[in-house]
């Protein structure tokens, strides 16, 4: 086998790192020597990541949303974290879970801002640096519900179908650039996300976990781990992950209809 690529010489910046996956992956990858760039908007988090991982972790307070800050972000980062490596675009959220007819269109809009508008915009921030340099990795995550439908997934699901598809074609894109691309689309996973879907309902947010094993930030991030560390040669295209507590639904038919 070729040799994998070492993590000690990556710079990785992950967006949405104050919680969740995005935070498990900045520790699985400071702990095996990689410098990295926490990116999120709380700002008491990332400071209690930056001081938990020390000098190999720089903080970064943005809202993916914000334009102006995601394209001037790339050059406002100091030595020796400037030329990116691997960018994990992670940030996102879900919120609400009504059917369409009765779905909160402020709540559609903030979902698109982020997921769809904010990864394109933070990408395309992080592309040329890559590419003059012949190098790099972006990841995206995406979910199984860009796949699977379910009732109340309308525009979540709609989002990180953009998410995997936006991955596929920047593969397309990046052929013979040095490049990779990888989108990650998890199932059930416990973060805060059901927490911001729920809009702080902690009862509603425990329920899709209650009495099974789902999966943790801490499996996506070894995920994540494991397809930037391959070697150079091998670009993981999609990963789809679950629990295995969980799986498809059946097509559903309503005989009254
Ligand atoms: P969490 O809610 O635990 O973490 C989400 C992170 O995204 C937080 O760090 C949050 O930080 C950040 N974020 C949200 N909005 C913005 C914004 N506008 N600008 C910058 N950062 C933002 O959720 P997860 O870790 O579970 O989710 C991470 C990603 O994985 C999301 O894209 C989600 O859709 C996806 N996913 C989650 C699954 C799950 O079941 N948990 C399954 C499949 C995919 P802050 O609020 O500080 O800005
Ligand atoms: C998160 C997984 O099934 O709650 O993307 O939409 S799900």
């Amino acid at each position: 086998m070729e040799p994998r690529v070492d993590a000690r010489g990556l710079v990785v910046l992950v967006t949405g790192a104050t919680a969740g996956f995005g935070a498990a992956v900045c520790r699985r990858f400071a702990r095996e020597g990689a410098r990295v760039i926490a990116v999120g908007r709380r700002a008491d988090r990332l400071e209690a990541l930056r001081r938990e991982l020390g000098p190999s972790c720089h903080a970064a307070r943005l809202d993916v949303r914000d334009a102006a800050a995601v394209a001037a972000l790339p050059s406002a980062l100091p030595e020796p974290f400037s030329r990116v490596s691997v960018l994990v675009a992670n940030a996102g959220l879900a919120l609400g879970l009504a059917p369409a007819h009765l779905a909160d269109v402020e709540d559609w809009e903030t979902m698109i801002a982020a997921n769809v508008a904010g990864l394109a915009r933070t990408v395309r921030a992080f592309l040329p640096g890559m590419v003059e340099r012949g190098a790099g990795h972006v990841v995206i995550l995406g979910s199984v519900a860009g796949d699977f439908p379910y009732p109340g997934g309308n525009v979540y699901g709609a989002t990180k179908a953009f998410a995997a598809q936006f991955a596929l074609n920047l593969k397309a894109d990046l052929l013979g650039t040095g490049v990779r691309v990888t989108s990650v689309e998890p199932g059930l996973a416990e973060t805060e996300f059901s927490l911001v879907r729920f809009k702080g309902d902690a009862a509603k947010a425990s329920e899709p976990y209650r009495g099974l094993k789902p999966l943790s930030a801490d499996d996506i991030a070894e995920a994540v781990h494991w397809a930037c560390t391959l070697p150079a040669h091998v670009n993981v295209n999609r990963l789809q992950m679950m629990p295995s507590a969980q799986a498809f639904g059946p097509f559903a038919f309503r005989r009254d209809a």
